[in-house]
């Protein structure tokens, strides 16, 4: 097997069960592996809510580390479309020419700082970067500000030693109560500076739900857009033809990150805790249970996906559910695919070859399945192209 091989962990479970238990702290977990299923939940977000006790739709849950609400994400219909259509045109920003540009200079000059550089550990010295760096453009703040993100390492909430890290969380919270605190005495054109003048049913965003807002677009896109770029290098890698087959077919790069991000599914699955009881492919669903939409699985669908373990750059149907599906479909993906295409344009613009020397993978694991997410580390060789 490849460095850049993701298998399909959930395969003969999702076709002999469909749905498969997972025991997290005592709030078991039931995961939904089809397509079918998983859509169909995911859209009947009145029997599988969102808006339960924050952190509890998590997995691993965050109750134990987190009190603020998450916004719009754990929030239901009818507030969640009021919470989401205040930010709906913010997050639309990416689709700006200036915005493309500025995410264009900024994969440039990173990449031409590792270019000289000839040898990296890819996660610390380029995903990582790139992805903090990108999002002072979401939150539309000085580009400086990135350094402190980056040394947070990869999650925010998790730490080498510990899958949910209650110190670790503490510093992004502090750190945006005390962001929020300066915009409130010098009010600005940035995220926070713009959720701070917004209405919410005809009065002011308060701190906690502006802070709620934060705390998702921090941590939302954080590790899942790490995995991605990470897991492309590795892809590139190993397939050496895709570069130039990129590099001189720019329309295949709208293909090729929907493929990329369905085959890698950065983020596994996402809970939902059950309102009303309901059946799924033989599994009841009881009151004030959790279910989970996994779209790690749904993604390699046979159903649904002719050949679903090989990547096929310009695969023409391609309804993935990497982003969620329903009125929860990711918030921050117009961001995440437009740095998705600038960073397989500029990669292959810049890069000839690239070699793995040493690969740590990063495994998850649920219950009985382990997953390969990503690395914890990739180093990487890099060749520039003259
Ligand atoms: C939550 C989640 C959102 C959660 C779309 O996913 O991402 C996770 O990485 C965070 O831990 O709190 O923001």
């Amino acid at each position: 097997m490849g460095v850049s091989d993701f298998p399909d962990a959930f395969k003969d479970t999702r076709e002999a069960k469909g749905v498969c238990p997972f025991n997290d702290q005592n709030d078991p977990v039931a995961m939904l592996l089809r397509f079918k299923d998983v859509r169909k939940s995911a859209h009947d977000y009145k029997s599988f809510i969102s808006g339960a006790q924050p952190g509890r739709i998590v997995v691993p849950s965050e109750v134990n580390i987190r009190d603020t609400r998450q916004i719009p994400f754990e929030v239901d219909p009818p507030e969640h479309t009021e919470y989401r259509a205040l930010v709906e045109d913010w997050f639309k920003r990416p689709l700006d020419a200036a915005y493309e540009a500025g995410l264009e200079a900024i994969v440039a000059k990173e990449l031409d700082r590792v270019l000289a550089k000839g040898k990296i550990e890819a996660i610390a010295e380029l995903s990582l970067p790139i992805q903090s760096r990108a999002l002072t453009l979401l939150l539309n703040i000085p580009r400086e500000e990135a350094e402190t993100w980056i040394s947070w390492g990869t999650h925010v909430f998790r730490s080498e030693d510990s899958d949910l890290d209650g110190d670790k969380a503490a510093i992004l919270y502090d750190y945006i109560d005390a962001e929020i605190d300066k915009v409130i005495a010098n009010p600005d054109d940035s995220l926070y500076g713009v959720l701070l003048q917004s209405e919410y049913q005809g009065r002011k965003m308060t701190k906690e739900e502006v802070k709620g807002v934060l705390i998702l677009t921090f941590a939302g896109g954080r590790d899942t857009v790490i995995n991605y770029l990470t897991n492309t290098m590795a892809y590139l890698a190993e397939h050496p033809e895709a570069i130039a087959q990129l590099r001189d077919n720019p329309e295949l790069v709208n293909t090729a990150i929907e493929e990329l991000v369905r085959y890698f599914s950065p983020l596994t699955h996402m809970g939902r805790v059950v309102a009303q009881e309901k059946e799924v492919s033989g599994h009841v669903a009881k009151e004030d249970t959790r279910v989970s939409l996994c779209w790690a699985s749904a993604n390699r669908d046979e159903a649904v996906f002719e050949n679903p373990n090989e990547v096929v750059l310009d695969r023409k149907l391609n309804p993935h559910v990497a982003f969620g599906f329903g009125t929860h479909k990711c918030l921050g993906a117009t961001h995440a695919r437009q740095l998705m295409k600038v960073f397989l344009r500029v990669f292959t613009q810049k890069v000839a070859k690239l070699t793995v020397v040493n690969a740590v993978e990063n495994i998850e694991d649920w219950g009985e399945h382990q997953r390969k997410v990503g690395f914890d580390s990739l180093e990487i060789e890099l060749n520039p192209k003259i």
